[in-house]
């Protein structure tokens, strides 16, 4: 057993794009280059375009916009802009699975997989659940969950989950988020010409809007996702390019929505299609994802993970994809004219992510299994449009072991807690590791990749470093693919690491990087920030636990890191957030916020430095525990 390397994965796509070049195909790579370099400005984040007396731009000579806002205000406005982008789009995703929920019966295209689930949701929202038919639960509990969205009154019904401490805080601060949508309206308002210009408000705010994705839509995303689908257990999948077949019908799914893939996969296993596969000269149908809702499928049914972000145009450059099927986020429009280099169908499926060059399959809940039949046949019959000679699939894949739900993790820590006879169904086993110092600390690792850092590498090698150091490394996004595809979610991967977790991956049967889902499911980390801050009685702050996004690029990237700083756990980002022409801005992001929420960002993009950085503040938080 041994990690492919990065300098694997680039020969690869090399290859790959060579092939593009024979077609005319344009790729990422190229379009890097026409970009670059960068509007300063923008990089910077004082470029003001919210009124038409603009655009204005701030420079020594020009310090101020026309109607008076200095860079601090203009950064601030961007900042809090950008966060409310990530936040509605989480949380519009969580109000889509609300919808399927409410969608869910017996006989209909969706059930509710895991009841139990539902049933202890509802109890801690205060419902009656005895005797209560579990479909009518269901649609009760997703009406309550769709109001969270538009609440006239009170805040977040999932704060509840947090530690006693940090919810003090939250509302000495005012950071609780009120209704979902109101604090992303509130943020469009704050920002609008004429409104706050102050750092330490639009930051505020910018957290509060954070809080209602992290613990408001995504929460909701995540949570009914597993009543629906199932919560994920530990199982078995395959990671990079190589898990596409030459001889099979290979559809991809990409987007983020589990509604859709779920039902693709549904219909991949449908015996008609099979069949109609093997007429066409294919021995079966290969369903692989790429970005989150590869997560999704993975975490649930072991659905092969193709790749992730900066990898979704390599699946159609192997010339082996029938279709790439996509709902919503992160879908590059470049997949539109791509596609028609190729014989592959680039089918949209959603309202809100429509593009130029595809076949638009309207999806929804209620004729999901009609429309998931439709996009399947599709896909196979393009199989016999193949052209063969371009055909090439990178023989290269990674066995990987996902699916660490908290309900999973804590599974798994009961395999340890049983063998020493302690209590089963808390974090005390993982609590015991660390303080004794078997394990140093834990960090969550999140986020995309981004052509401003070499695709993956920055993820790798953070991960190689702190498993190293007997850190336990918890993943999830585009950050779990880019580990699996490595090789670092082989249980055999236990053997880069230190004496300490190598240890506790033995004992408990887990690699050392957990894969806990996609990225609304971050929302599952602070579930088990909480208990693990709940359990020991020590606030999330002081736990020897940090966030990382080293490679990240979206403004969803950025909704969560609010709220992993506003939950109290210190964030590290290997990319800027475009605050830098502002010093009271980059001053509010570092330091300031640690007076609120006792947490705050580091930016460095020395990814070496940046490890070095996380390891020193879990020491520190150790060390001042006296552990
Ligand atoms: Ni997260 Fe998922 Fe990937 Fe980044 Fe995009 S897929 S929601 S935003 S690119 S990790
Ligand atoms: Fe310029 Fe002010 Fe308008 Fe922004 S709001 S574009 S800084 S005039």
């Amino acid at each position: 057993f041994r990690l492919t390397t990065i300098e694997e994965f680039e020969q690869a796509t090399e290859r790959l794009l060579e092939t593009g070049q024979k077609v005319g195909a344009d790729s990422w790579q190229a379009r890097v280059k026409n970009q670059t370099p960068h509007c300063k400005f923008g990089e910077e984040g004082i470029c003001c375009r919210i009124c038409t007396m603009g655009p204005c731009r701030i420079t020594k000579k020009a310090p101020r916009g026309i109607c008076g806002c200095d860079a601090h205000g203009i950064a601030g406005r961007n900042f809090l802009r950008f966060t409310a982008g990530g936040a509605a789009t989480h949380s519009d995703h969580g109000r889509e699975i609300c919808h399927t929920l409410h969608a869910a019966s017996p006989d209909g295209n969706y059930q509710v997989k895991d009841p139990e689930k539902l049933m202890r949701i509802a109890k801690e929202w205060g419902l009656e659940t005895e005797g209560k038919d579990i479909y009518d639960l269901a649609h009760e509990m997703s009406e309550l969950a769709l109001l969270e969205y538009g609440k006239p009154f009170g805040v977040q019904r999932w704060l509840s989950r947090a530690p006693e401490h940090t919810r003090k805080l939250w509302q000495a601060a005012e950071l609780e988020p009120r209704a979902i949508d109101r604090e992303v309206s509130t943020a469009m308002h704050m920002t609008h010409m004429g409104c706050s210009s102050k750092p330490e408000a639009l930051v505020r705010q910018a957290l509060r809007a954070g809080m209602s994705d992290g613990w408001g839509g995504s929460m909701c995303g995540t949570e009914f996702s597993d009543v629906l689908f199932g919560t994920p257990k530990a199982v078995d999948t395959e990671a990079n390019l190589g898990v596409m077949k030459e001889d099979q019908v290979n559809i991809i799914i990409h987007g983020h929505d589990p509604s859709l893939s779920e039902m693709i996969c549904e219909y991949a296993e449908d015996p008609e299609m099979i069949a109609l596969a093997k007429s066409l000269g294919a021995t079966g149908i290969q369903v692989a994802g790429v970005c989150c809702t590869s997560n999704e499928v993975a975490m649930r049914r072991g659905v092969p993970m193709a790749g992730n972000f900066l990898q979704q145009e390599n699946v159609v450059l192997t010339g082996a994809c029938e279709a790439i099927v996509v709902d919503v986020q992160c879908i590059f429009p470049a997949l539109g004219p791509l596609s028609k280099c190729f014989h592959t169908k680039f089918i949209t499926t959603s309202p809100i992510a429509q593009m130029p060059d595809s076949d638009f399959i309207r999806f929804n809940a209620k004729t999901a299994g009609e429309n998931a039949k439709q996009i399947v046949r599709m896909a196979v019959e393009n199989f016999v449009n193949r052209k063969q000679d371009l055909v090439h699939i990178p023989q290269m894949k990674q066995k990987a072991t996902v699916g660490y739900s908290v309900e999973a993790i804590i599974h798994a820590l009961d395999g340890v807690a049983a063998g020493q006879g302690e209590a089963l169904g808390t974090t005390k086993p993982l609590l015991d590791c660390i303080t004794s110092g078997v394990l140093r600390g834990a960090v969550a690792m999140v986020g995309c990749n981004n052509p401003r850092v070499r695709p993956d590498s920055a993820h790798i090698k953070l991960m190689k470093k702190l498993i190293k150091n007997d850190i336990l490394v918890i993943l999830s996004g585009c950050s779990a693919q880019a580990a699996a595809r490595a090789g670092l979610m082989d249980k055999r991967a236990k053997d880069l690491c230190g004496d300490g977790l190598k240890r506790v991956c033995e004992l408990a049967d887990i690699p050392p990087v957990l894969h806990m889902g996609s990225c609304v499911d971050i929302s599952r980390m602070m579930v088990l920030a909480s208990k693990l801050s709940i359990d020991s009685g020590l606030p999330v702050s002081k736990l020897p636990l940090v966030g990382c996004a080293p490679e990240w690029m979206s403004e969803k990237a950025v909704s969560i890191g609010n709220y992993v700083v506003a939950t109290g756990i210190d964030t590290f980002l290997g990319v800027d957030p475009q605050v830098s022409g502002s010093s009271e801005m980059v001053y509010w992001l570092t330091e300031g916020v640690r007076d609120w929420v006792e947490a705050s960002y580091t930016v460095e993009k020395d990814i070496e430095k940046l490890g070095d950085a996380m390891i020193a503040r879990i020491e520190e938080k150790r060390a001042a525990l006296g552990i």
